[in-house]
């Protein structure tokens, strides 16, 4: 049974979370959690030979592999019984061809969330509409269903629904909505279907919002902002018993005792 080592909230490890439940195997894969608050602990750092981004997979003969398409593809062919990925060479090619996009599609909504100069915020915000006006002409030029990719929630929904979670913090902390516009009709149905999909559900929008506060004020995984002493990715308190962060990210940040962490 491989081990994988994952950050809770991160999106890439969400991936693998949507494809284990999909196939409904969510217990053959044992998930070891690492803080991002903490320097790595020596055993994963033994392991991958040095601090590496996660998810990282350890496979029963030793391997240790990384890169959440990857752990992706490996954990769908390792158990074939109920395949996410597309059968047929072509569906597959076409699918993988819309995950081209995600690097691109990711790096515009962070840039965005961490962005600190509120001159940029027009032309970042209009870059992300770029990258879902892309995803709105791929689909309309390749979708073979409503509202799915091919007939139902697959890999490249596997794929992108962790980002489009992640970018609640966006209608929060920036005020951006996915205009309502004939232009994103088609990614807009697929973003909302991906969202609703059961299989999806690890994270809420309520805890994107209070975890990323930190990336809000520019500084990503786990780094401490000035004055600060706990991150907003600390495990305790539960973000539940949290206040919400407030809204304006431009203003006065927040204190540890403000985001209920102290
Ligand atoms: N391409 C890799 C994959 O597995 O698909 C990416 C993995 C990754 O970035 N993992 C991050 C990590 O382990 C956590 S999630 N970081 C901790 C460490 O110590 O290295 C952050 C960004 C960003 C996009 C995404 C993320 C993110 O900018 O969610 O900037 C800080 C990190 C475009």
């Amino acid at each position: 049974m491989p081990t994988v080592f994952h950050i809770p909230v991160c999106p890439f490890s969400q991936r693998l979370e949507i494809l284990l439940e999909l196939k409904g195997i969510r217990d053959r894969v044992r998930f070891e959690v690492v803080d991002i608050t903490r320097p790595r602990p020596p055993e994963l750092l033994a392991l991958t030979g040095g601090p590496v981004p996660l998810p990282v997979l350890a496979a029963d003969d030793g391997t240790v592999l990384r890169e959440s398409l990857v752990l992706l593809r490996y954990l769908d062919t390792l158990h074939p019984q109920v395949p996410v990925a597309q059968a047929d060479p072509l569906r597959h090619a076409v699918e993988n061809l819309l995950c081209t996009h995600e690097g691109a599609f990711t790096g515009a909504g962070y840039t965005l969330v961490m962005n600190r100069d509120p001159a940029r915020r027009e032309g970042l915000a209009a870059a992300l509409l770029e990258q879902y006006a892309r995803l709105d002409a791929f689909l309309c030029r390749h979708a073979r269903g409503t509202p799915w990719l091919f007939e139902q929630f697959g890999w490249a929904e596997a794929v992108y629904t962790p980002l489009f979670a992640r970018f609640a913090f966006l209608g929060w902390y920036e005020g951006f909505e996915l205009p309502e516009e004939a232009r994103y009709a088609r990614v807009r149905a697929w973003r909302d279907a991906c969202l609703r999909h059961p299989a999806a559900q690890q994270v809420s929008p309520e805890e994107v919002i209070k975890l990323y506060y930190d990336y809000a004020l520019g500084c990503g995984n786990g780094a401490l902002p000035p004055g600060r002493t706990r991150s907003s990715f600390a495990f305790e308190p539960h973000w539940r018993m949290r206040p919400w962060p407030p809204r304006d990210k431009y203003g006065e940040p927040a204190t540890d005792a403000a985001l209920g962490l102290a």
